[in-house]
């Protein structure tokens, strides 16, 4: 058979993409499929099953992680890795990391219906909590994975409900017994949704990015002091709220300040009492910080950290800073990266060269294997939002890519 006329079937594709949006589906037409949820579960079950149809290994590590294998002629070869995430954002997408997932399931679905086989064994699997939206930080499945974060630290974490992270691995029964530990992989690709405007703007349907920017993330606690709105004099107030104000307008001015490709939100934040008529006197709030110059995202947090301190000060709210998280920018395999355009281009796609502003398990991948995405335009744009939206059509052309990237991976010696 003439590999390089394969195709994946676009229509099962989209069935598979549009059952798993049924877990967690939400009334805007997008998904809340938050990380070790119920939704979670229904949709992890119903992958495993899909696993088992195409006779796959199946191995669950102790963080959750799904791994699907399919062996290749020559066993001894480490295999081709490619998948990504099925948790969502709270009202997130139905494209945000499923399309990763189901794009390299409709893969191995076409291998198998062909009876191709491989030199090298190829390995599909769902990352345990990319988003870090419930647990936080991200990318925690594929971060233990690889080492780059502790699985025991992990465990610990807590959502907004203080419930740990290991107990609901264990309540929706996805803590495997395999612990969570890298093993050789030939190289990596991850499918993703572009998540930004570009692709559209610029009319290409399928990029390839030459990296992910890096991830810092911070969690800031005030503490001032709960009074009666109506009694206490504004002077002396020490309301955390408003320190917490002034201090997310700063955040929210860095990039301009700093000048230099970086962004830097403010998207979280808790108030306490939380009542109309109580001053405010504790509030935690995130600090999300990206750019391809770890340095200068780094040079932005100190010079923030200081403004943080004055207006803590002089607002008499004591501040507690933890430096929750960080991933540096990953730049990934020059040569893998031109075979996605190469092999866009061969498909007859329009092809773009860009860098990813979103964060994804490819930022762990990329420090033990080769590593590639593959990109496809967001509508509008959007993403992370019940409208997020992608053609069906680019979702079978960049199913095809990652078919034709797989197959040329896989039958290298
Ligand atoms: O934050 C991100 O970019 C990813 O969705 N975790
Ligand atoms: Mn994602
Ligand atoms: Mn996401």
């Amino acid at each position: 058979m003439n590999l390089a006329s394969l195709r994946v079937n676009g229509k099962r594709l989209q069935s598979s993409l549009e059952e798993m949006a049924k877990f967690g589906a939400t009334p805007g037409g997008g998904v809340q499929r938050m990380a070790l949820s119920e939704e979670d579960k229904k949709a992890r079950d119903l992958f495993v099953m899909w696993l088992k149809e195409l006779d796959l290994k199946i191995t669950i590590d102790d963080m959750g992680n799904i791994f699907g294998s399919r062996p290749g002629k020559n066993r001894s070869l480490s295999p081709v890795m490619s998948g990504s995430h099925m948790d969502s954002q709270p009202k997130g997408g139905r494209f945000d990391g499923i399309l990763g997932v189901m794009g390299t399931l409709e893969v191995l679905r076409t291998l198998h219906e062909n009876n191709i086989e491989t030199e090298r064994p190829i390995t599909i699997v769902d990352w345990t909590n990319e988003e870090g939206s419930r647990f936080a930080p991200a990318m925690v499945g594929s971060g233990v994975w690889t080492g780059a974060l502790d699985r025991g630290w992990v465990y610990e974490r807590t959502d907004i409900d203080s419930k740990r992270f290991e107990d609901e691995l264990i309540r929706i029964s996805y803590q495997g017994s395999v612990p969570a530990k890298k093993r050789p992989v030939h190289v990596y690709y991850e499918y993703h949704i572009e998540q930004g405007p570009i692709l559209e703007k610029e009319g290409k349907t399928i990029g390839a990015p030459k990296g992910i920017v890096c991830l810092h993330w911070y969690d800031v606690y005030l503490h001032g002091e709960a009074n009666q709105v109506g009694p206490t004099p504004m002077a002396g107030r020490h309301d955390a709220l408003c320190a917490a104000a002034e201090m997310i307008l700063k955040v929210n001015e860095l990039p301009k300040r700093l000048g230099g490709n970086m962004v830097a939100t403010v998207g979280e934040i808790q108030n306490y009492p939380n009542s109309r008529n109580i001053i405010p006197d504790r509030v935690h709030f995130t600090v999300d910080i990206r750019s391809w110059d770890d340095g200068l995202a780094l040079k932005a947090w100190e010079i923030i950290r200081k403004d943080f301190d004055a207006i803590a000060t002089r607002r008499g709210c004591p501040i507690k800073i933890e430096e929750t998280w960080k991933v540096e920018h990953s730049p990934f395999d020059v040569n893998l990266v031109q075979r996605i355009l190469v092999i866009g281009e061969q498909l007859g796609y329009s092809t773009l060269h860009m860098v990813s502003g979103a964060g994804h398990d490819a930022s762990y991948i990329n420090r033990i294997c080769p590593t590639a995405m593959i990109f496809v335009p967001s509508i509008s744009g959007r993403s992370h939002v019940e409208v997020e939206n992608t053609k069906w059509e680019d979702c079978e052309a960049g199913a095809n890519v990652l078919l034709q990237a797989i197959l040329q991976s896989a039958n290298e010696k």
